[in-house]
């Protein structure tokens, strides 16, 4: 049996998200961005393909220096996104299907156009208090701000402080240079934030997504760190659980279907963050798994995903935090990431695109926790196959692509095949919909490129395609749904027959399920066993036993 609380794992388990990143889903008006009436249009689709969630990232005013990201106001519609109307349209049509909608809450910091930072450059205090300002040395310039409180990095590349001559105090900023950090410490920023969750929760949606929450604790003082690029001190603060529970219950939000960005984090933390009895975060998702493929442990690099640590991390994360009561999203990609397809199958042949697209869901649609699939995914997109830095637009690439070649030596071409197989815009391309211009997503050039196969590659010809990649999800969601063992069975992974080969065993009572992933485009001996029923294969012939075919992914199941 698996431990913890049964009936939990059931509601959780038996639901799957979907990740929309506005921008990039579909145009209803014409404008080339994304927007919520265009969501709308799709939720038929997305009903078809039986989803129970979708997780919208943020459509609140923002300058949309990271893609919305940045909000400037969080209880506001950008109007690039649409309006209100067409927000209570989306809650209302959605729920009609019986889809709930998660909102994205970037609480650890701001835009630098929202009212609260606009008033503490202006000097009010109140306002100078929501954010992590430190006064200069003595004698500070615009020109010459003198030594930054820490050496901390930000994550997009430079220093995490900016001097501001106009306050004349370093502000903090993780991320972009356009995104000071919140001051958790400070109550009113706490209950401003839980009053956010207050008012979405009354206009009808179900869940939140909690971006970088995990960092929104930091030190009272900021040292300098001399290890690493500052996230040790500040990555699962010391009051993180706290905050978290502040949030649920004067958010109002405890028993929701919530989940944490945890960045950086340990299995420990997300335990905690967990576990039902904190009443802090339905689950977390964290990015370990994303980590097999850097080099030196370096995310800037191109090198094939390491299997064994792969199947390393999802053992310890699936066994361990099985075991202490805590649940897991699971998930292969996001806005952040390439596309899957391209990162840890093989999309050089059609033939094995679609064997590894299919697989890939295989391997993680069947472990214990709650599956989220990113737009595309479903449909096996791929990386778009980009040839120029000029198609590039996030803050992120743009700035690496610069620092991969001034510090760090690589020439043009270099850095640009990195971003190429690296960057987060190759998970942001528009949604391929159908063959026409702009692959269906818009009537004019998009704000990005659309991939080069979405004249085959696109949801109407999967849709109307039995065997099409799309297909294989709705039979794994499906079957999700219908079996108990996917949803709570207990889960163990068993030794690998090879390298390249993840094989795991969920159980329930004495019915045990045994599931094998082959990440290769060779055959691999397969996990020795006897009878049990194909519960799901991307092969439809059974093959010779004892061996996995190239990119198979199998459940075999032995019921009680
Ligand atoms: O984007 C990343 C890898 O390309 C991550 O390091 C990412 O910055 C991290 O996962 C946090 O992401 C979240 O917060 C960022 C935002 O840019 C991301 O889109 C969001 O998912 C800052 O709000």
């Amino acid at each position: 049996m698996a431990i913890g609380n049964n009936e939990r794992a059931i509601e959780l388990g038996s639901k799957v998200a979907y990740e929309i990143y506005i921008r990039s889903f579909n145009d209803s008006n014409g404008d080339g961005v994304g927007d919520l009436a265009g969501i709308t249009a799709r939720l038929d689709y997305l009903a078809e393909l039986g989803v129970d969630y979708l997780w919208i990232t943020p459509f609140f005013v923002s300058p949309l220096k990271d893609g919305g990201y940045d909000v400037a106001d969080y209880c506001n519609i950008d109007p690039v996104f649409g309006t209100m109307d067409d927000f209570d349209e989306l809650v209302r049509e959605a729920d009609k299907r019986g889809i709930g909608l998660m909102l994205d809450m970037v609480f650890n910091h701001t835009s630098d156009q929202h009212e609260w930072f606009q008033k503490a450059l202006a000097g009010d205090p109140k306002y100078q208090a929501y954010y992590l300002l430190q006064d200069p040395e003595p004698g500070a310039t615009a020109d010459n701000p003198g030594k930054a409180p820490s050496n901390w990095d930000s994550k997009f590349g430079g220093s995490a402080w900016e001097f501001s001559p106009q306050m004349n105090k370093w502000y903090l900023h993780l991320y972009d240079v356009s995104q000071p950090d919140l001051n958790w410490r400070n109550p009113e920023v706490r209950s401003e934030l839980a009053a956010v969750l207050r008012f979405w929760k009354e206009k009808g949606v179900k869940g939140f997504r909690f971006d970088v929450v995990n960092n929104i604790s930091k030190p009272e003082t900021f040292e300098d760190d001399f290890e690493g690029d500052g996230r040790r001190f500040y990555t699962d603060g010391e009051h993180v659980d706290e905050y978290l529970q502040l949030l649920s219950r004067e958010g109002e939000i405890d028993g929701m279907m919530t989940v944490g960005e945890m960045s950086s984090t340990t299995i420990e933390h997300c335990i905690e963050y967990s576990k039902p009895e904190n009443h802090e975060l339905a689950m977390a998702f964290s990015f370990h798994h994303f980590r097999v493929d850097n080099v030196n442990g370096n995310r800037w690099a191109k090198a094939k995903a390491n299997i064994p640590m792969l199947r390393e991390t999802f053992r310890s994360w699936q066994e361990e935090m099985t075991a202490a009561g805590g649940w897991n999203a699971v998930f292969w990609t996001c806005h952040d990431q390439p596309r899957p397809s391209t990162r840890f199958g093989d999309d050089t042949t059609r033939e094995s695109w679609e064997r590894s697209a299919k697989m890939l869901p295989v391997c993680t649609f069947l472990l214990r926790g709650t599956p989220y699939i990113y737009q595309g995914e479903e449909l096996g997109m791929t990386n778009p196959g980009f040839t120029s830095i000029d198609q590039y637009r996030d803050v992120e690439s743009i700035n690496y692509y610069h620092i991969m070649q001034d510090e760090q030596g690589l020439s043009e071409q270099e850095a640009f095949d990195i971003i190429a197989y690296k960057s987060r815009d190759n998970g942001r391309t528009p949604v391929q919909w159908d063959d026409s211009a702009y692959a269906g997503f818009s009537t004019v050039e998009p704000w990005i490129g659309v991939g080069g196969n979405y004249t085959w590659l696109n949801a109407k010809a999967e849709v109307a395609d039995e065997n099409s990649v799309f297909a294989f999800f709705k039979r794994l969601i499906a079957l999700r749904k219908a079996e108990e063992i996917i949803q709570a069975g207990d889960v163990h992974f068993v030794e690998s027959p090879a390298a390249q080969v993840i094989a795991y065993e969920r159980t329930m009572g004495d019915t045990r399920m045994l599931v094998q992933c082959n990440f290769s485009g060779d055959e691999q001996p397969a996990v020795a066993s006897e009878g049990g029923e194909v519960l799901i294969s991307n092969y439809d012939e059974p093959g010779a036993s004892g061996t996995l075919r190239p990119w198979e992914g199998t459940a075999l199941i032995w019921r009680a």
